[in-house]
């Protein structure tokens, strides 16, 4: 295995009350504030390292971005990246609540500020991970929606290389989607340097 000095790092980006941060509690043991209230709820970049199958990875937790506050967000985010100084991001994690197939301007919003974030090359090195399965009246209907983000609403990300993924909340299926990760080459993302 190479010896890189340089942390591999992933992002976590996406619209309030997605799950992010519950899943990088899961992975690192961490215990930042999570939570459901009508405002988000974390507000400024927070890091953990996770150790999956012997690697360390840096998770960067970030606030959610909802309608117009995209840009702030990925200003923070690079703020964020240039304060650890020199590490390598492998991926960027964007979450889409399955439960809530409404594509509004704020789920919009979130995923242009997404893609503004990674700019066409970094996107191919995204995985948009739909969240809360559990919570969907009927869960047939869940095929259909994550057919239509792949298909309609997301399709250009998937053109530019971004996969798709399920979690389902456990701590074996945060590691799967990680795992997706692991080893790629790094990306710049805006704002970085
Ligand atoms: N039912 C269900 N709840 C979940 C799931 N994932 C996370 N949650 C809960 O949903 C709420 C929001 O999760 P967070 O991890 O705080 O969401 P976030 O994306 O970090 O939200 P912001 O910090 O506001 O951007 C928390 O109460 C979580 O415990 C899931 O798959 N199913
Ligand atoms: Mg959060």
């Amino acid at each position: 295995m190479g010896a890189s000095a340089k942390p591999q790092t992933i992002l976590l980006v996406g619209a309030s009350g997605t799950g992010k941060t519950e899943f990088v509690n899961r992975l690192s043991g961490a215990q930042f504030a999570t939570g459901m209230s009508l405002g988000p709820c974390t507000t400024k970049s927070q890091h953990a390292t996770a150790y999956i199958n012997g690697q360390s990875v840096l998770l960067l937790d970030t606030p959610g971005t909802d309608g117009e506050n995209g840009w702030d967000v990925n200003k923070e985010i690079g703020q964020h990246l240039r304060s650890l100084g020199s590490v390598d991001v492998i991926g960027i994690i964007y979450f889409h609540r399955i439960a809530n197939n409404t594509i509004n301007k704020d789920i919009l919003g979130s995923y242009n500020a997404f893609k503004d974030l990674c700019g066409r090359r970094a996107l191919g090195s995204a995985i948009v991970v739909t969240t809360m399965w559990d919570e969907l009246s009927n869960p047939n209907q869940g095929e259909s929606y994550a057919e239509e983000l792949e298909n309609r609403h997301y399709k250009d990300a998937r053109a530019a290389g971004a996969r798709f993924a399920r979690h389902d909340r456990s701590l074996e299926s945060a590691k799967g989607i990680v795992q997706m990760l692991l080893g790629r080459q790094p990306v710049r993302i805006r704002g970085q340097h």
